[in-house]
């Protein structure tokens, strides 16, 4: 039986970026209300709100101080309500950002816990001895330097995968678990309807904490790889199913780097005693660098081949197994339409609704960045001055001024493509000052492009990127195949290099599905049965026999 989560379309906002109410030049929780007939309007189910928690925001609230307490930056709890209720008037569901791989290093747990090798709090978190002088094993962060910190006052390390500022929680100790399960049924009672759950495959870290494989020439070793999917991961996502999401009719999707397919399905199993669904993250790591120490950072595309050759993978051997997100898009990626469209004045609309057609009509729980249904672009980094994500600053000083793996102009150039800031410039909602977003000064730069690429502009255009994402959901909510239906290349469309074609197949329905990703008019024959109806396309007017640049269509046989 389908699952109301499984015909659901859900858009993300980044509230920090979203809408500024009040001047301080910081989207807020009222910017949100206010903007609440906007996301109707496209017709989604539910919205993902990034971290609202009260936080020092080394890592754009992903590293929270206050489980329970909303981020003064943003409002009140009070707002929160708000938020809540006039969402769920609206037939809205609001689903939170869960992070309990790691807190802030301001979390009371934490300032606790390095008091004293005794403190009650200590194995809150993961402690260990210094080796020979140095870093207990060697993991590197995930984002640069080691993934150890000294703490002179009880001098031992503590692991943090991520910032030095995001202790990770031990969840080995079933103190820490109880405390998370009991926030999470805290925030049940206040009446959401989810979590995205942050890092969840790195919750159990291996035995005796081994050092990672190292690259030649990499300054660390990968602990990553040795943690995602540890041996007891699967046993605490259970407890957390029967202890909290068991009792609620909830959306849950966890964030799963490093996740194999056969993995996704103890996840995501149909069972429902983990998680709904998963992110997997294999099709966002096909255009990273050659070169293992520089990871995501590049400028190479992928090509459609290996894209295809990918999300092929996931649809056919998770079916009937387990329940895929679909997803070009998140506040850690760069903009969709400049990765893998054309963001060309020329192709830029026609690419972006070709990449929201080749996804939208997949199996799976689409999710939507905020602005992705506007066509917004990646920005440009002119000097490390305007960047201010933790993960790319740090990446330059590691990269650049210690190990002098790479110039700053070239990484900056690669920041162009890849950075997380690409996606954390402010919403574009009209021409006007800060396009719209505020009126004092915003707190990351807005792309140049907003007078031209903008939300009103998209409104008042009944063929913009906006009404075709509409058209969109409003199939996948009308039209069964495309959540129920099996997936399947057109024959000989794996050996293609610029084309993706495919169909979705149930017992009375059909839907062929053609993408052309490049920007060349291209001859294809689908031998298209006569009954067939092209239903959606990205072109106005007469149809060709041939394929134009970025051209999609959609055809349903029933
Ligand atoms: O951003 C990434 C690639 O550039 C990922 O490696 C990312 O760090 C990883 O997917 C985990 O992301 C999540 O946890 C991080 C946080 O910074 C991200 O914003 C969040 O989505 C730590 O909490
Ligand atoms: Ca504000």
């Amino acid at each position: 039986m389908t699952k109301w989560w499984q015909k659901a379309v859900v858009y993300q906002v980044y509230p920090r970026s979203f809408q500024d109410s009040n001047g301080d030049g910081i989207g807020d929780l009222p910017g949100i209300i206010q903007r609440l007939p906007y996301i109707k309007k496209l017709g989604v189910d539910v919205i993902w709100l990034n971290p609202i928690y009260k936080t020092s925001n080394v890592d754009g609230g992903y590293d929270i101080s206050d489980y329970q307490a909303i981020n003064p930056d943003f409002g009140t709890m009070t707002d929160f309500k708000k938020l809540l209720a006039q969402a769920h008037q609206m037939g809205l569901k609001i689903m939170l950002d869960l992070v309990v791989n790691h807190s802030s290093s301001e979390h009371p747990w934490f300032i606790e816990s390095r008091q004293s090798k005794d403190n009650p709090h200590r194995d809150f978190y993961i402690w260990r001895d210094p080796v020979n002088g140095h870093e207990p094993n060697n993991w590197g962060s995930f984002f640069s330097g080691p993934a150890w910190t000294y703490d002179t006052k009880t001098q031992q390390y503590y692991l943090h995968l991520f910032a030095k500022e995001q202790p990770d929680l031990n969840w080995a100790n079933p103190q820490v678990r109880q405390a998370v399960f009991k926030m999470m049924n805290w925030w049940a009672k206040q009446g959401i309807d989810g979590f995205r759950m942050d890092v969840i495959s790195l919750l159990s870290k291996p035995d005796g904490l081994p050092d990672g494989p190292q690259a030649p020439n990499a300054p660390y070793g990968d602990g990553g790889s040795l943690v995602a999917n540890g041996k007891h991961e699967h046993e605490y996502l259970r407890e957390m199913n029967q202890q909290v999401l068991s009792k609620y009719d909830w959306i849950t999707v966890g964030e799963t780097a490093g996740v194999t397919i056969d993995q996704a399905a103890k996840y995501a199993n149909l069972d429902g005693n983990e998680l709904n669904m998963v992110f997997q993250f294999e099709h966002m790591g096909l255009d990273n660098n050659r070169d293992p120490r520089l990871g995501k950072w590049s400028d190479q595309k992928a090509t459609l081949t290996a894209l295809r050759a990918n999300l092929t993978k996931w649809q056919q051997k998770l079916a009937n197994r387990a329940w895929n997100s679909l997803y070009w898009n998140n506040h850690d990626q760069p903009r969709v339409v400049s990765r893998f469209g054309n963001d060309s004045p020329q192709y830029r609309v026609l690419s972006a609704k070709m990449l929201a057609t080749m996804l939208h009509c997949m199996q799976g729980t689409p999710y939507i960045y905020q602005g992705e249904e506007l066509g917004m672009t990646n920005t440009h980094f002119a000097t490390l001055d305007d960047v201010v994500d933790v993960e790319a600053r740090n990446a330059y000083h590691e990269l650049v001024d210690q190990e002098k793996i790479i110039s700053g102009q070239k990484l900056l150039r690669y920041f162009d493509a890849k950075s997380r800031d690409n996606a954390r410039t402010p919403m574009q909602w009209n021409d006007q000052k800060n396009a719209g977003f505020s009126s004092g000064k915003p707190w990351l730069q807005l792309n140049a492009n907003y007078q031209q690429i903008n939300a009103a502009a998209a409104l008042a255009d009944p063929n913009s990127i906006f009404y075709f994402y509409q058209q969109l959901i409003k199939l996948r909510h009308n039209l069964a195949v495309i959540t129920d239906g099996d997936f399947q290349l057109v024959k000989d469309n794996d050996q293609d290099p610029a084309v993706f074609a495919y169909t979705r197949r149930n017992s009375d329905q059909q839907l062929l599905v053609i993408c052309n990703f490049t920007d060349q008019t291209l001859e294809r024959d689908y031998s298209l049965v006569p009954e067939a109806k092209l239903i959606l396309q990205n072109y106005q007017g007469k149809m060709t026999t041939s394929l134009r640049p970025y051209e999609a269509r959609v055809y349903l046989t029933d």
